[in-house]
């Protein structure tokens, strides 16, 4: 199979559509755009909404097989009785000329040209022996069929034909119609024809004498399977209502599904003899010839893309709202925040696209720099960065850890970004400061940390307020009050009030044996502040003097 250059199908068809539109009411063009631009409360955005690609001619996209492989003829050449005239027997086929070679390209180049361009099977040289040919159509892609599956035969057309179809590429088939000059005797089905069906039974599979009858060749050479007929029965008989098609097979998945594929299959059971009896001694007359086959559809794109691309002998949607794959049937690798589902053709006229958001995404995870991790939040629908470093916190790392403030000098990708706040202990209420670094300070203290002292208050783990007064808190044993920060001691006192007796041995020496037990003072009168009065007395048992050693 020669296959043209990879194109974008959405170029190419819009040449193909102008022929197409012609049979299609306008209705049908509803659904070929994803997005328009709209102006909202926002400024101008995009609307987006189901979309599906043109109808194209699919032949261009196909791969043939034949079964047997070897069926075509020419190889050895042959010669055949001409189609109209049985004692006509010089028509010669022979693969190793092009003008007498019947290849099965030719079923779908393009036709108009004189004469018809054919493939051309072996003739029935095996007789009584069925002449079976099966033409398998292959995509590898999922298609929708929007036209009348044509083929039209050089030859008589078969007498026995049965058309099929595959959705999970030539894994399993199933017949779609089954053609005989008799039913009843071919398949043991009752004849019927596409205008037999109802919307009840659209999906029902039938054998129909249409396409067989009669041996005049010359001027009935198509056989059909009748998209366009079945259509109708939903969409009205001229396809003016596609709108109402349409929303049957938004609801429908078996409606959908009858008339997707992947593969075709022509199984060609016996040719056209044109009499009751096959005539045994020219034998050459029974063989089977195909000018065209026409398969009108487009990709497959589950409404979400406008175009499909042949590239690398592959056809592919080019797919939007964020899905991804041959046929948009899943999420992009970083957007399954919200589960896969096909867009939809209602409302109608405009559709549903079923937009599909983010989850965890390195492209949404950002974390300047602090973090490479990050999680989906459902319930926010949102990404926010995990385990910050660099003392950072938020959604995107771009707070500092409680404790820390901003550098301004630095930014937010910086590592220094964060400043510890370094609030004194002491000093200050918490570990916390503001930003820009000034920590809440207790009573007393002052300075960005808290590490200073307001005038009246006395560092000591932190500051205390005014030690020595005259009235309350009295320096003792002759001390003196210095600026109410502290007293001002006799060389043998000592503490915060000159209440403690130095020992003896930091004077210069041990001397009498009670020289050790310093009288203790009277505890200050009520009013000393409770935390005082217990560092005091705590100084005064902890300070004592102790015996001298011996
Ligand atoms: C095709 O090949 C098969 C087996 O390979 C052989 O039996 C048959 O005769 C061949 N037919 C023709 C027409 O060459
Ligand atoms: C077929 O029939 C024609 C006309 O009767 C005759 O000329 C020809 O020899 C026959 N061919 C064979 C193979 O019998
Ligand atoms: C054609 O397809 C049918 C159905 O799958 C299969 O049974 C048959 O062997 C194939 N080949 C020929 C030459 O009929
Ligand atoms: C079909 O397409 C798939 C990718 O979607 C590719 O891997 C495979 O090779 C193709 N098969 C054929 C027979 O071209
Ligand atoms: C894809 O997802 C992003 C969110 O990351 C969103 O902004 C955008 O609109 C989506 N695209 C479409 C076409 O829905
Ligand atoms: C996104 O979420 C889906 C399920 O909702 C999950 O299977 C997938 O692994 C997630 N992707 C990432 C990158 O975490
Ligand atoms: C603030 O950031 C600048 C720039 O990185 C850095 O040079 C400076 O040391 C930082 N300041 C502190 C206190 O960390
Ligand atoms: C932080 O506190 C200091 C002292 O109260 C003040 O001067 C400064 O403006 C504060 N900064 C911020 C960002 O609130
Ligand atoms: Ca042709």
């Amino acid at each position: 199979m020669r296959f043209p250059l990879a194109l974008t199908l959405q170029a190419m068809w819009t040449a193909v559509c102008q022929a197409a539109n012609a049979n299609y009411p306008a209705a049908w063009g509803h659904y070929d755009v994803c997005k328009s631009q709209v102006y909202s409360d926002e400024g101008l955005t995009w609307d987006y909404m189901a979309c599906q690609p043109e109808a194209a001619d699919m032949t261009q996209y196909l791969k043939v097989t034949l079964d047997p492989p070897n069926i075509t003829c020419g190889d050895p050449p042959e010669t055949y009785c001409a189609l109209e005239n049985p004692y006509m027997c010089n028509n010669e086929c022979d693969a190793s000329t092009e003008e007498l070679a019947h290849p099965p390209e030719l079923m779908f180049d393009i036709e108009g040209r004189n004469p018809t361009t054919f493939w051309q099977s072996t003739s029935w040289k095996k007789y009584p022996k069925a002449l079976l040919v099966n033409i398998t159509l292959s995509w590898n892609k999922t298609i929708e069929l929007t036209d009348d599956i044509v083929l039209t035969f050089e030859s008589g057309r078969p007498e026995q034909m049965v058309l099929e179809k595959s959705l999970d590429y030539g894994r399993s088939w199933q017949p779609y119609q089954f053609y005989a000059t008799d039913c009843l005797d071919a398949f043991t089905m009752e004849p019927k024809t596409v205008q037999d069906l109802t919307q009840h039974t659209l999906l029902d599979i039938i054998c129909t004498e249409e396409y067989s009858r009669g041996y005049v060749w010359k001027y009935d050479k198509t056989v059909r399977f009748e998209i366009k007929d079945r259509f109708a029965l939903f969409a009205g008989p001229r396809l003016h209502n596609m709108a109402s098609l349409y929303g049957q097979l938004d609801t429908t998945k078996n409606l959908r599904d009858f008339f997707t594929i992947t593969d075709l299959r022509v199984r060609l059971l016996r040719p056209a003899t044109g009499a009751t009896m096959v005539d045994e001694n020219n034998l050459s007359r029974y063989f089977y010839a195909i000018s065209d086959i026409k398969v009108q559809g487009r990709c497959k794109c589950n409404l979400h893309a406008n175009s499909c691309v042949y590239d690398k002998e592959k056809l592919s949607c080019e797919c939007e709202h964020n899905t991804t794959g041959p046929d948009c049937g899943r999420c992009k690798r970083n957007y399954q925040g919200r589960a896969w589902s096909a867009g939809s053709y209602l409302p109608i006229p405009k559709g549903t696209a079923n937009i599909f958001r983010p989850n965890v995404s390195s492209l949404d995870c950002e974390c300047f720099g602090h973090s490479n991790r990050c999680s989906y939040i459902e319930l926010l629908n949102t990404v926010i960065c995990v385990s910050c470093k660099h003392n950072t916190r938020g959604q995107h790392c771009q707070l500092c850890k409680l404790g820390y403030y901003r550098n301004a000098s630095a930014e937010l990708d910086d590592e220094n970004v964060c400043i510890e706040c370094n609030c004194n202990p002491f000093g200050s209420v918490s570990d916390r400061c503001n930003g820009t670094g000034f920590c809440i300070c207790k009573e007393g203290t002052t300075g960005p940390k808290c590490q200073e002292c307001l005038p009246g208050y006395l560092w000591d783990d932190g500051c205390k307020s005014r030690v020595c007064d005259n009235e309350l808190l009295r320096c003792q044993n002759g001390g003196v009050c210095v600026a109410n920060v502290r007293c001002s001691c006799p060389a043998a006192y000592t503490g915060l009030l000159c209440e403690k007796r130095r020992c003896e041995s930091e004077l210069g020496g041990c001397g009498g044996a009670d020289s050790g037990q310093a009288p203790l003072a009277a505890p200050p009168a009520g009013g000393l502040p409770l935390l005082l009065l217990l560092l005091g007395w705590a100084a005064l048992t902890e300070a004592s003097c102790r015996p001298c050693p011996l």
